[in-house]
């Protein structure tokens, strides 16, 4: 995991170690640590008082009768305004515009609390989605050769080895492959971070939530950034309300996919003609 400092941010050295690196960077001190309160605080209440969620990769701690230490909080972009004020961040759409492409969208925001004593999920891939071990499902061929997706971590509460910091095996992004028990594990680091430090992984990076073996839960907001021709793996659109998608900034809209035409119904469009660059052959 490459450090750096807002001060000492090289992209093109970052995004060198997102592919051919360890696949995953941390650039500390991004954020202002009461945003970041503000943010623990409204995750905390609802992780206190909704029902348990939907989760995934949670076989042993379903299996082990702790399901319930392992929570979410889903699509953060209707839980209040500070978590559109945190995923517009510059760093964000100066690193992403560059790797996905500038009209790049999220597509989950939650956020991941680990109390303690929580056992952590199994180690997998999020791109191409939580199901590749269905490989017969995705088309031939399919490689890492290019980025097509980015995970972005921020801690709200220390993510330290003992709390349950993000276990990665570094390199592993490079062969795309869904992770199982015959599989390396032993050079597995973490992805250690402190409140206010954004992380990014390759989302082809085999991870996944450690054990929280201390005495503190352990929250940080999970997003997943995708370029703009992706089906995202969480329906963030149909949750929020008119008012929302019409009053948030130009970023937000992009992050939904509200400014990017397609799918679209066709059928009912007056344009006769829409796209192209309108060149001749010679
Ligand atoms: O909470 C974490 O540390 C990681 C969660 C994760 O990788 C996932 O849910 O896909
Ligand atoms: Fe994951």
């Amino acid at each position: 995991m490459k450090k750096f400092s807002k001060n000492n941010f090289h992209i093109d050295e970052a995004l060198k170690e997102l592919m051919r690196g360890s696949g995953v960077i941390v650039i500390e001190n991004i954020y202002d640590l009461n945003d970041i309160k503000d943010a623990r605080e409204i995750v905390n209440h609802f992780a206190d008082t909704q029902e348990q969620k939907e989760s995934h990769f949670n076989a042993e701690a379903e299996a082990s009768g702790k399901i319930q230490l392992q929570q979410r909080v889903w699509n953060l972009f209707g839980k209040g305004e500070i978590f559109s004020k945190i995923i517009t961040n510059d760093i964000i759409f100066y690193l992403m515009s560059k790797l996905l492409g500038t009209e790049f969208f999220c597509g989950s925001y939650c956020a991941s609390r680990l109390l303690p004593g929580s056992p952590g999920q199994e180690l997998h891939l999020d791109y191409p989605y939580w199901d590749f071990y269905n490989s017969e499902t995705f088309p031939m061929g399919l490689n890492s050769s290019f980025p097509q997706n980015c995970q972005a971590t921020i801690p709200l509460d220390i993510c330290s080895v003992e709390s349950g910091a993000t276990a990665y095996i570094p390199g592993s992004q490079k062969v795309l492959h869904y992770p199982n028990e015959k599989d390396d594990f032993s050079n597995k680091e973490q992805m250690v971070a402190n409140p206010g430090d954004l992380v990014f992984f390759n989302g082809n990076c085999w991870h996944g939530a450690s054990p929280n073996k201390s005495d503190n839960q352990r929250a940080a907001l999970l997003i997943e950034f995708l370029p703009k021709y992706i089906k995202p793996v969480e329906d963030l659109v149909s949750y929020l309300s008119e008012d929302f998608k019409n009053n948030s900034t130009e970023r937000v809209q992009q992050l939904l996919g509200l400014n990017y035409e397609y799918p679209k119904v066709m059928d009912v469009s007056k344009k006769t003609n829409n796209i192209g660059l309108g060149y001749k052959i010679k």
